[in-house]
């Protein structure tokens, strides 16, 4: 059984945390290398269903969904756990636990990512056809969406049933879908607003909810369950830093989602046609006249290319692409500065990894 550690105990660990793990192909190579291990289990599972028809299909949903991304929260979730614990612990099984810990992030990413696509209307995910605008797919997504969030938890019963953190990860899981699922309904009920009422508040609501929990706080979350922390302040201190790189991650996304390269984000961005309360929108909103009001109220969540156009045009005029860039490098700092200023309880290196990770980032 594992023992309770807190924070504390480990920053007082004679070796710096810093030094001992970086971002690397190596680390990226690694994870990948336990995904074969994932489909097999699954495919065990869904055939002992007596569905090997099904299992067959399965194979192939999680082959196309799930391993194509940059595997960034995947990926966090093992480094945390390895930044986390003590030299004698990072035996192959840990590692090999906190990686299938970190394919679960994984498969409940591609569930969000499945369904959140159909309801935003996309074409490209991860620079291929989203998985409902596959030939044969369509609307069969949502339960190919649903078997993937529910092999997760076959995935996790499997691993980590016999663990004293099990209640803790499966709650975690529970809890945070639930949280993501209400940022998407926010999200969701915004697009049907009317530009001109969208608000900043609102904004970070939606962001909140539906990005920063999953995409930085849950890795961060189970990789301190399965390391052994019950430190309830850990938890609470960790949260409030990991949400503000959420909210400055969603933040970026929005910007990508009207001026990235969708070679390099491998998705075509869909939010001025779906009216979405987009970071640009709100402060575009904000910064206007009210003469490019009237122009976000005409041309903003229209499907005509040219109204389109107009928005793109309008945010240029309104010299978003600096405002962003002062915004990214402003919060980026100020993030910094929240993480040094944490009392004794947070790993700081832990988080000024993530946080150099998405810094600048173009996909
Ligand atoms: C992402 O919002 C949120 C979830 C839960 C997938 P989004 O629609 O902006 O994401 P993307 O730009 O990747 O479609
Ligand atoms: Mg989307
Ligand atoms: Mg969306
Ligand atoms: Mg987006």
């Amino acid at each position: 059984k594992k023992t309770s550690r807190t924070l504390s105990t480990l920053q007082n660990h004679s070796v710096p945390i810093a030094a001992r793990v970086t971002v690397s192909k190596d680390e990226s190579r690694d994870f990948m290398a336990v995904f074969p291990d994932l489909v097999r289990d699954i495919t065990t599972v869904t055939k002992a269903y007596n569905c090997s028809d099904a299992a067959k299909w399965f194979a192939q949903v999680l082959q196309y969904n799930v391993p194509r991304g940059k595997k960034n929260r995947g990926i966090l979730t093992v480094l945390t756990y390895k930044n986390l614990v003590p030299t004698q612990d990072l035996t192959p099984e840990n590692i090999k636990l906190a990686q299938y810990l970190g394919w679960c992030v994984e498969m409940l990413q591609s569930f969000f990512i499945i369904s959140d696509d159909v309801m935003d209307n996309s074409t490209t995910r991860r620079g291929q056809p989203c998985w409902h605008k596959v030939e044969n797919v369509g609307l069969t997504a949502i339960n190919d969406a649903l078997m993937i969030e529910n092999a997760m938890y076959a995935i996790l019963k499997k691993h980590f049933s016999h663990l004293d953190c099990y209640v803790a990860l499966m709650e975690l899981f529970h809890e945070i879908t639930y949280i993501t699922t209400c940022g998407q309904s926010l999200d969701q009920l915004n697009s049907n607003r009317c530009v001109s009422e969208f608000t900043m508040e609102n904004y970070k609501a939606i962001v909140e909810n539906k990005t920063a929990y999953y995409s930085f706080y849950l890795p961060f979350a189970l990789a301190l369950h399965l390391a052994g922390y019950k430190d309830a302040e850990a938890f609470r201190q960790s949260k409030t830093i990991l949400l503000e790189m959420g909210n400055f991650f969603q933040v970026q996304d929005d910007f990508l989602d009207c001026f990235g390269n969708p070679e390099v984000t491998g998705k075509i961005g869909t939010d001025i046609q779906d009216n979405k309360c987009s970071w640009l929108a709100v402060v575009a909103m904000q910064r206007a006249n009210v003469e490019q009001k009237q122009i976000m109220v005409d041309c903003y969540g229209k499907e005509e290319p040219a109204k389109v156009e107009r928005v793109k045009e309008l945010y240029k005029e309104l010299g978003l692409p600096s405002t962003y860039a002062i915004f990214e490098e402003e919060s980026y700092n100020m993030i910094k500065t929240h993480i040094q200023q944490t009392s004794r309880g947070v790993p700081h290196q832990t988080f000024l990894q993530i946080l150099n990770k998405i810094y600048q980032r173009d996909s």
